[in-house]
């Protein structure tokens, strides 16, 4: 329809994706940031950073009373994690499908943990999973000041704008 064709509003969604210390030490960043970027999503924040723990468990508060929480935290503090913030359409749903499901052995074939991954506790990548959950996590591992609002010359290609 007419309204759905011209309403932005999603444009301008935001998420948080990690590529967690598997994934760094596996070489693996470029080949993240090539699929968001290929599908058409905005990248506004990048960096490089060693987490703390404090950080984490922040981060995975609602998982601290999990069998695996301590595992867990470790293995997210075990090397550097290469956070960013993508921006885009539906950007929150779409890059947990890029992502594929927690558990590998569920993702499917063609995402990220399908196509890279093997088993739940290293499993390449973290995806913000609702929107009100992405705003939580990029206020932890952002400042305000390090998000980057920008248009791409190509916007007009990848979104319905007359
Ligand atoms: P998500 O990362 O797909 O959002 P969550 O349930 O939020 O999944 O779990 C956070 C992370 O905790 C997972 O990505 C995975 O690394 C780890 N995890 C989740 N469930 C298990 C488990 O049963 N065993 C070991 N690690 C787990």
């Amino acid at each position: 329809s007419l309204s759905s064709d011209t309403d932005f509003s999603g444009i301008k969604e935001r998420t948080l994706v990690a590529v967690k210390p598997d994934g760094v030490q596996r070489r693996l960043i470029g080949e993240v940031i090539k699929r968001f970027e290929q599908r058409g999503f905005r990248l506004v924040g990048l960096k490089m950073l060693q987490a703390s723990d404090k950080l984490l468990a922040q981060h995975y508060v609602s998982l601290q009373r999990k069998p695996f929480y301590s595992s867990l935290l470790y293995y997210m503090t075990s090397g550097p994690i290469v956070a960013m913030v993508w921006e885009g359409h539906n950007v929150v749903r779409s890059s947990r499908m890029l992502v594929g499901d927690t558990d590998p052995a569920e993702a499917a074939p063609g995402t990220i943990r399908g196509d890279f991954s093997v088993h739940i506790s290293r499993n390449v990548i973290h995806a913000s999973d609702s929107v009100e959950g992405a705003e939580r996590e990029i206020s932890l591992w952002f400042h305000r000041s390090e998000l980057i609002d920008w248009e791409g010359c190509d916007h007009k290609n990848i979104y319905h704008i007359i």
